[in-house]
């Protein structure tokens, strides 16, 4: 593969075996390039364009909407609608998943958070999309529960990250690929091809004004990450939070590090903050499909049966060598082998079994 010379069309051609699904998916993915496009440009301008601040309006989820979230959201659906090859749309800031009208050859399904990291838009910090592909139903209109596919099921996924470069990043099953925006000529160029995430890592990144709400597993690790070389980590550990959670997976891919946003106290009747299908796992699966891991602490992410298409869950992803010490803890918290750690403030341990 030549870098800087190859597009995501050329690549997705060259990766895609020959079948007309793998043609429509290569297709699909090429409309996702171009809606990632338009919001591109549109969070560029920034003010200029006047997609900062909010709506009067909430999602579904009970969040004031951003202006951008919701232009973000248009740009998606009046793609899938033109391209003619997704059957039906789901999205964090719809209610419930639309079918596209109108002539489409109805191959897929495509679930979405149009922007990631919304709260950052009005302070110029990085936000992104994430996107994820299933297989629609044959010979006939999608029905809700034709969504609730379990991660590992998916055809495709990805993001787009609108940093100081706009990059996607896409996985079809085989590797995980990221590509750079080129404005001047509108292409994607595949600049780095087969990511992988080094299994060690000395970064960590959750939300640490959480921390009380937090299962003992949990404030083990990160106290331990805390404690660096004077306790067992033998080794100082950085901090990151960006509170996006697409800039946080692409640091990951690029250099390591896990991410955790796990089930917590905070609010008891949320499994978690992040949402299951368009968050979750679409990252699970880029995030695997380069060499690491996405976990609830408990189960691997991709294999949840999803039950709703909003529904949330605990997530912890990333260096596969610290995700698995973060289940282990678990596993020792859940059976009472890690006694020091079990805290009052879980004292009800059913309720996380
Ligand atoms: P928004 O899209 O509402 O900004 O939420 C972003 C997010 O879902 C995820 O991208 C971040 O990692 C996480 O929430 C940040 O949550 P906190 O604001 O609680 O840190």
């Amino acid at each position: 593969m030549h870098l800087g010379r190859t597009t995501l069309s050329k690549f997705l051609i060259q990766e895609l075996d020959g079948s007309a699904q793998s043609r429509h998916l290569a297709a699909l993915l090429v409309d996702v390039a171009s809606a990632v496009k338009a919001i591109s440009a549109m969070t560029a301008k920034g003010a200029l364009a006047g997609v900062l601040g909010s709506l009067e309006t909430e999602n579904v989820q009970g969040e004031v909407q951003k202006k951008l979230d919701v232009l973000s959201n248009t740009a998606f659906v009046n793609t899938f609608q033109l391209g003619g090859l997704a059957a039906g749309l789901a999205s964090e800031e719809m209610d419930d998943p639309v079918t596209v009208q109108g002539k489409t050859e109805g191959r897929f399904l495509v679930i979405f958070d149009p922007l990631d990291g919304s709260s950052n838009i009005d302070v110029n910090v990085s936000v992104g999309s994430i996107f994820s592909v299933i297989a629609a139903p044959e010979g006939r209109p999608p029905q809700p529960q034709d969504y609730l596919n379990p991660g590992r099921e998916q055809l495709a996924a990805g993001y787009a990250v609108y940093g100081p470069a706009t990059m996607m990043v896409i996985t079809v099953g085989k590797g995980t690929h990221g590509f750079t925006l080129d404005r001047e000529v509108g292409n994607f160029i595949l600049t780095h091809p087969n990511i992988q995430i080094p299994a060690d890592t000395s970064e960590f990144a959750i939300n640490t004004s959480n921390e009380r709400f937090w299962e003992p597993p949990v404030q083990r690790y990160v106290a331990e990450c805390k404690a660096g070389k004077t306790d067992v980590r033998g080794r100082d550990f950085n901090m990151r939070w960006i509170a996006s959670m697409v800039a946080e997976v692409h640091r990951i891919l690029m250099r390591g590090g896990i991410f955790m946003y796990p089930r917590d106290m905070k609010d008891p009747s949320k499994p978690g903050r992040l949402r299951l299908m368009y968050e979750a796992n679409p990252m699970g699966m880029v995030v695997e499909q380069a060499g690491g891991l996405a976990s609830t602490g408990r189960s691997r992410i991709l294999d949840v049966q999803p039950d709703q298409i909003h529904q949330r869950i605990g997530v912890i992803l990333g260096s596969r060598n610290e995700v698995e010490r973060v289940e282990r803890y678990h596993r020792e918290y859940d059976t009472g082998e890690d006694k020091q750690y079990t805290s009052p403030l879980f004292k009800e341990r059913s309720l996380y079994q």
